[in-house]
């Protein structure tokens, strides 16, 4: 692919406005998980967006909210690094005709990066038409944003017009990722995120939110076969037993929804085994932390 211009966008926003849902669409791709439980995204991911001879970076972030533990503070620290040295940053805001504590200090944070800033009102497939003015007249009064765009990340309504204004912004440049690169991702991520969704889409706020998941061994065999092993670490006894459920029910069909999507991933068979251990307190731990991945 013949790239003439490369650069990078931002997308920044609270917990379940729809970031990675957008980041996807503009992909063409599912890049980054999605569920309805807030706080999904924990660690920023970049995704690649290829449009001749356009290419351009979306880093995905993640919900950005009043931290209550040492994950929370590196997922918040990680949001405020990310809309630094960026071509052009986009806010992601529910259909709501009023902005919050936290949309104002992305903002401000993103005011500071003096850059192009869109502000992109979600989900408007959920509300009338004449519901949209009034957020959008509460939005121009809190800054002077390059656009304010309504859309729908879900249906795809409104994308490409943002995506029109972003591919604008990004400077002459060699390209950033090579060819055939849709992500900043590892294997090993990409599989511990896909088996972390299903916990998100299987089991009740607390459970997930309490989980993190490791890949510990992936590897080819010669017939084929991807083999995979992975640990879901809880932060209590109780929660581990809610993971495997009764008889081992609901670890089996959290492992299985995972090596469904697994499949599609590697085109092949895929053998997934899950594990489940008890870490307590890792989202406070600086150690454990480190263990599990996060930097
Ligand atoms: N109706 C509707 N739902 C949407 C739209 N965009 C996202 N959603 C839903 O909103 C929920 C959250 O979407 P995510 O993309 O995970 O949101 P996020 O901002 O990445 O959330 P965090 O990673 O937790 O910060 C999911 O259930 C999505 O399907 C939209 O345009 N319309
Ligand atoms: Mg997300």
């Amino acid at each position: 692919m013949q790239v003439e211009r490369a650069g990078v966008a931002a997308v920044v926003g609270r917990p379940n406005a729809g970031k990675s849902t957008l980041i996807n669409k503009l992909c063409g791709e599912r890049i980054a998980i999605v569920t309805p439980k807030p706080q999904t995204t924990r660690t920023r991911l970049c995704a690649v967006c290829n449009r001749p001879p356009v290419q351009m970076v979306l880093i995905d972030t993640p919900g950005f909210h009043a931290p209550r533990t040492k994950l929370g503070k590196l997922m918040v620290k990680t949001v405020r690094e990310s809309v630094r040295d960026v071509d052009a940053a986009v806010l992601v805001v529910e259909p709501v005709p009023s902005a919050g504590d936290i949309e104002r200090d992305l903002i401000a944070q993103c005011g500071k990066a003096k850059v192009p800033f869109y502000l992109v009102v979600n989900k408007i497939d959920t509300l009338p038409r004449e519901k949209l003015l009034p957020v959008i007249a509460a939005y121009q009064n809190e800054a002077e944003f390059t656009a304010i765009l309504p859309l729908s990340a879900r249906t795809g309504d409104g994308v490409e017009e943002l995506a029109a204004m972003l591919l604008e912004h990004m400077p002459p440049s060699p390209a950033l990722f090579p060819e055939g690169m849709s992500s900043d991702q590892t294997d090993r991520v990409l599989i511990a995120e896909t088996v972390r969704e299903k916990l998100l889409l299987c089991l009740d706020d607390e459970v997930p939110h309490g989980a993190a998941v490791t890949v510990e061994k992936l590897g080819e065999r010669g017939d084929g076969l991807v083999r995979i092993e992975a640990v879901i670490t809880c932060e209590k006894e109780g929660h581990k037993g809610i993971v495997i459920g009764k008889g081992g029910a609901m670890l089996k069909k959290i492992g299985s929804l995972a090596r469904a999507e697994l499949e599609e991933m590697y085109g092949g068979p895929v053998f997934l085994k899950l594990w489940v251990r008890v870490r307590g307190n890792w989202r406070d731990s600086d150690a454990q932390l480190r263990n599990l991945g996060f930097r």
